[in-house]
């Protein structure tokens, strides 16, 4: 039977509100978190634990509905405790859904694995940190230890946590950026000497053309929703390039403006929307810099690529040598849709690019945004009011946990300053990303993970693998907030560590703390929690960090390569936070009078290099990369591709509107017209029936992958929808197995979770699913 999906004509609007008001009720906690949203992103309020994107701290309401649905879900009146994990052991909590998990409410207390009985006990704080210490000092080998961190940690907590990993000897900081912008990081390290865009809110307002590539605002950053609004209006053209036909970026309604509110009005966003290949967008945008350098276009600024640039020849040889034939194949597009797209990029005196997974989760990701700004170099469209690059991050404080030093290829600029600082030699040595980091645990030569935040479990790779690994840990160590899966990956010995979430208040011994993020503007700011804490029990981050680092480093000298270390007084910086600030301050360039600075209420700006055209790269100049196209998308993610007897498709994972992340708030996906469920499989409706699916018929999806395992997960619905043939859609963490451990991108080495190949077949009859076991 066809499958009735209602996707509707504009997004944002009344459902909006109603969504929020919904999630608001479900807390348990109503008149508190109608207060919480009240604070969201305000002056001496919290910052919104959902997405990076900047605010300006101008009153208003600044929260949407899903920093709505992440506050509301933090702000829980639920709590997990002793009672419930003597109720329940690890076998059966693993057979429960994510959903189900996270539901059950807030950690409240710690709480120790025992395998024999295969519960979770309390353990007291004191022991917990003695275990850390004594397991820690056990290791006869710093680099045996895996410390992950998710981007929701402040910068305080992040930055007191790479001091503990580097005085403990490693470098071994694999994050959530590993799986999530590295791509971003690196092309823009290469070609423009800084890993963080250039544009700041204000260029939005000042930009004649955006573009936005592979990204959802709508769901997954929807306050840059009101920026692209509030640009469209202004006349601004935004040229969309998405795998899908987002409704978001079609047509929005403001949920704070009385007609688009109430009425069917809406808002168009996007002038072009084009739906590339998945994998296609340097092909596109390859195509963009061929038809003006080939019509020789006015917007070619000669003055900035002599002055500014290097490499240019090249780049113009290997543009010349592209042909549209290849451009044209892969990237789905036609040659006039391009030029189009061209022709607005030209024609604009000042242009943005945003871009988010959809470019960053590719095997040529790194190749892909170096194309993006080798356009903006061309065209000179950088380092002036209205025009830069733009990579939108995700977790609220990711790009400050990377300033910070979370970083497991840190810079040696930022190791000489810590050292000099401390007067001791730290580790220089690149440590394990996010895969080698798995790896390394699988194999056991890592013995010990500890995860600040997140759900590597749930968000990493090759479930199979990524289970069995965190599941050889001697001891692994996870401070959350929820109870998820990476809790259930036990071997031997492990801790849950329950922490204060953004809005609560932080009470310590100095008084009530504030902590600090950095969006993705490069602005700074405090954030200030207002909620009682959930459970006494429940520590700052901060304290649970400062106290593992004072029981860790006290018995031992500082690093295991370390010899005449300042001494470090953890629990005086637990005790009041602006003394970690000072730290800060001393050794990382740019935060000169960090206390002060952040008495203003939106904080203050990290310099930009590249922003003001000053290049810290190898040839101090702006780099323009030469790479050829790939020669084959699919091929090029896996050999077994070639030979498959069944057509071969390719697959992209991606969010819902109603999860964060590996949190899942909800079964509906409104902006794409689903409900009630999540194991659904998007496919163009000519690619189902030449296989001979029907809308609606259970199917299962098997990758190919090169070492030739089976990766395999089991009844996806097939929904006929918009989607370019020849690629297909669904739920990431519920795809997450068919992605192999070694699929990673070219320079990146981020998992290649939307370009999986994948084969289908009607549902069978004997499934093992992976995820819940
Ligand atoms: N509510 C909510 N907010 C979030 C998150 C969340 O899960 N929920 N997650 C946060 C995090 S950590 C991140 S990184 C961001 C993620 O934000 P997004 O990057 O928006 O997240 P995805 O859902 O992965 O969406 C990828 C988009 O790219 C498109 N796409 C996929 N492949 C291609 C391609 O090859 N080419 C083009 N042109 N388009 C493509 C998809 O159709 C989809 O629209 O959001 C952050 N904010
Ligand atoms: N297939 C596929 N895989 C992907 C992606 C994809 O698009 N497709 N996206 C990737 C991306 S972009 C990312 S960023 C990663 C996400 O990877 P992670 O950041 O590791 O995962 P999250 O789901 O954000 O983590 C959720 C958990 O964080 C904990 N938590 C929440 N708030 C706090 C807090 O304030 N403090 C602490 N200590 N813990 C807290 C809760 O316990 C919750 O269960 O997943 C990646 N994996
Ligand atoms: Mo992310």
């Amino acid at each position: 039977m066809p499958v009735h999906i209602e996707k509707p004509t504009k997004a944002g609007g009344f459902p909006s509100l109603q969504s929020t008001l919904k999630h608001v009720l479900r807390s348990q906690k109503t008149q508190q978190n109608i207060k919480n949203l009240l604070r969201v992103n305000q002056t001496d309020g919290f910052d919104c634990p959902g997405c990076a994107w900047g605010d300006n701290k101008a009153g208003a309401f600044q929260f949407c509905e899903n920093g709505a649905k992440a506050v509301a879900w933090e702000s829980t009146g639920k709590i997990v405790d002793r009672n419930f994990f003597a109720e329940y052991s690890v076998r059966q909590l693993a057979k429960q859904t994510d959903y189900w998990l996270e539901y059950q409410g807030r950690l409240a207390e710690p709480m120790r694995y025992n395998a024999a009985t295969d519960h979770y006990e309390p353990i007291s704080w004191d022991d917990a940190f003695q275990l850390i210490a004594d397991t820690l000092n056990g290791l006869s080998d710093p680099n045996q230890v895996e410390f992950y961190t998710s981007g929701r940690a402040s910068n305080e907590a992040s930055y007191l946590y790479q001091l503990f990993g580097r005085l403990y000897g490693t470098n071994n900081f694999p994050d959530c950026s590993n799986m999530c912008h590295e791509a971003s990081g690196v092309a823009l390290n290469q070609a423009i000497g800084v890993g963080k865009g250039t544009v700041v809110l204000s260029d939005f307002d000042a930009a004649e053309a955006i573009f936005v590539f592979g990204q959802n605002p709508g769901t997954n950053h929807p306050r840059m929703m009101n920026a692209l609004r509030k640009a469209a209006r202004q006349g601004c053209k935004i040229v969309t390039f998405n795998n899908l036909k987002e409704v978001a970026l079609e047509r929005f309604a403001s949920p704070q403006s009385p007609t688009e509110l109430l009425t069917p009005a809406a808002t168009t966003i996007s002038h072009q929307y084009l739906t590339p290949l998945l994998g296609g967008d340097m092909a596109a945008i390859r195509g963009m810099a061929k038809h003006i350098l080939e019509s020789n276009a006015k917007c070619i600024d000669r003055e900035f690529i002599a002055t500014h640039s290097a490499f240019f020849a090249d780049y113009e040889q290997s543009v010349r040598h592209t042909d549209w034939q290849q451009i044209e194949a892969q990237s789905g597009l036609s040659k006039a849709d391009i030029i189009q797209a061209a022709t607005v990029f030209s024609q604009s005196k000042t242009v943005i690019s945003c871009w988010a997974m959809g470019i960053t989760q590719h095997k040529h990701s790194v190749d892909t945004i170096r194309e993006i700004i080798n356009l903006h170099l061309l065209c000179g469209q950088i380092g002036k009011a209205g025009a830069g690059l733009c990579p939108v991050r995700g977790h609220s404080n990711v790009q400050g946990n990377r300033t910070m030093g979370i970083n497991e290829k840190p810079k040696a600029e930022f190791i000489d300053r810590l050292e000099q600082y401390l007067g001791c030699q730290l580790p220089r040595a690149a440590g394990h990303n996010v895969v080698e980091a798995l790896k390394a645990l699988e194999c056991e030569q890592s013995k010990v993970l500890i995860c600040l935040g997140g759900n590597l479990a749930a968000a990493a790779p090759d479930s199979a693998f990524t289970y069995s690994a965190m599941g050889k840990a001697r001891l692994n160590v996870q401070i959350s907030t929820k109870l998820n899966r990476s809790h259930l990956q036990v071997g031997n010995d492990a801790l849950i560590l329950p922490c204060l979430g953004r809005t609560e208040l932080d009470k310590q011994k100095h008084g009530i703390q504030k902590i600090t993020v950095e969006d993705t503007f490069s602005m700074v700011h405090a954030s200030t929690g207002m909620n009682d804490a959930v459970s006494p029990l429940c520590l700052s981050e901060i304290d649970i960090v400062a106290r593992m680092a004072h029981a860790t480093l006290a018995v031992k000298p500082p690093s295991m390569n370390a010899t005449s270390a300042k001494s470090i007084d953890w629990l005086a910086l637990r005790d009041d936070y602006s003394l970690i600030r000072d730290l800060i301050e001393q050794t990382i360039a740019g935060f000169e009078d960090y206390n002060q600075k952040i008495n203003v209420p939106a904080g203050f700006h990290l310099t930009n290099n590249a922003a003001q055209l000053d290049w810290h790269t190898q040839s101090h100049k702006a780099e323009f990369n030469a790479s050829a196209l790939p020669d084959s998308i699919i091929a090029d993610c896996s050999s077994q591709a070639l030979t498959s007897t069944l057509p071969v498709l390719l697959l992209q994972s991606l969010r819902s509107h109603d999860q964060y992340n590996t949190t899942i708030y909800g079964m509906d996906d409104r902006y794409r017209g689903i409900k009630g469920k999540r194991n659904v499989l998007f496919m163009n409706g000519d690619d189902a029936k030449a296989q001979g699916f029907s809308d609606g018929q259970l199917v299962d999806i098997q990758s190919l992958t090169n070492d030739g395992k089976l990766r395999k997960v089991y009844d996806f619905m097939v929904i006929y929808y918009e989607i370019p043939k020849g690629n297909i859609a669904a739920y990431y963490p519920e795809t997450n197995p068919l992605v192999a451990i070694d699929s990673v991108g070219v320079g990146s080495y981020t998992p290649t979770s939307k370009s999986v190949p994948v084969i289908l077949t009607p549902a069978s009859s004997n499934k093992i699913n992976i995820l819940q076991r």
